[in-house]
């Protein structure tokens, strides 16, 4: 389904690139008209707006990945291009992130629920100098929700902390998120500090965060990289030797 919500579209004015326009609306090609109105109240900032959306879309039947991959992750695309255009600042990004938490509330219980026995330990954090934590936290979320404990370290970590706590947790699992190319070195700093104190082997890392490549990812010595909180979740399986897939089937 193509854009059909007027504010979406003038939204969408401000992609003034091409093939981000085209790349942006396809996030929105089999969209539900529902899923448009996330967008842009999450755009916009609205967050309650957004906290009532998300209710109403669970109650339709739409399922907790849908309503995040097509509402809120596709309304932050937007609030990305025109933070870096120049177009809005850090508050407005800040009143932006409130909203996709706001959704975020009602998505999160659904994501992390899980009966079963734990599949296995991980540590994650956002690497050091680095404050973004909405994406490490979505993987987060569905971690625990495919059945992981996860340790979480929040922001700007240092790779003692790192250390400390895959130590202290025996977990079988890194993860590290990092947002800015600046701070991306400081996985691969990160991942020296575990060889000068003799537990590289003790643990798979992997890595994440929107500026990573596999490449790079392979060049800092990672042994895995994800580019979404799906794949975040299918390494950890694979390091752990584990087959299952997440399903993400909808009521729709
Ligand atoms: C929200 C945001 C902020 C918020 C952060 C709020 C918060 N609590 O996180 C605030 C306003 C604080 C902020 C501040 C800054 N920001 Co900022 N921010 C963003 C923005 C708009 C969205 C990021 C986001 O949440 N995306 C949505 C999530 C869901 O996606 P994600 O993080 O990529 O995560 C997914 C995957 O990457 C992956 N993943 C993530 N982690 C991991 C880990 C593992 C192990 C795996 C497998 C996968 C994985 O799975 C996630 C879920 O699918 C981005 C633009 C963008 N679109 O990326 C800029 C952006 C990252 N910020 C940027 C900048 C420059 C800054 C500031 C320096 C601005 C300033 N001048 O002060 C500061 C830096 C502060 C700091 N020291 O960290 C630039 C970075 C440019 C660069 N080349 O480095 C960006 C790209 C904006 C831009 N286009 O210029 N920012």
């Amino acid at each position: 389904m193509p854009v059909v919500n007027e504010l979406l579209e003038r939204e969408l004015e401000y992609v003034t690139n091409q093939a981000e326009q085209d790349h942006i609306r396809a996030l929105w090609d089999d969209a539900h008209p529902l899923m448009q109105d996330i967008s842009v109240n999450l755009i916009q900032g609205k967050n309650q707006e957004v906290y009532d959306l998300t209710q109403k879309a669970l109650a339709d039947g739409f399922s907790a990945n849908t309503i995040l991959d097509d509402g809120l992750i596709a309304g932050m695309a937007i609030v990305g291009i025109k933070f870096r255009d120049n177009v809005i600042f850090v508050p407005e990004v800040l009143v932006a992130a409130r909203a996709m938490k706001a959704g975020m509330e009602h998505i999160e219980p659904i994501l992390s629920a899980s009966g079963v026995e734990p599949l296995g330990t991980i540590v994650m954090g956002t690497v050091k100098g680095d404050l973004h934590d909405i994406g490490k936290n979505l993987c987060i979320m569905m971690l625990r929700g495919a059945g992981f404990t996860v340790v979480d370290l929040g922001v700007d970590t240092a790779p003692e902390d790192f250390i400390d706590a895959v130590e202290e947790n025996e977990a079988d699992v890194l993860g590290m998120s990092a947002l800015l190319t600046t701070t991306m070195p400081n996985m691969g700093r990160t991942i020296d500090a575990f060889e000068e104190v003799e537990l590289r082997d003790a643990v798979k890392v992997m890595v994440g965060g929107a500026p990573l490549t596999q490449e790079f990812a392979d060049d800092m010595g990672a042994d895995g990289y994800g580019k979404d909180a799906i794949e975040c979740v299918d390494i950890a399986k694979d390091f752990l030797g584990i087959v299952t897939q997440i399903k993400t089937g909808d009521g729709e």
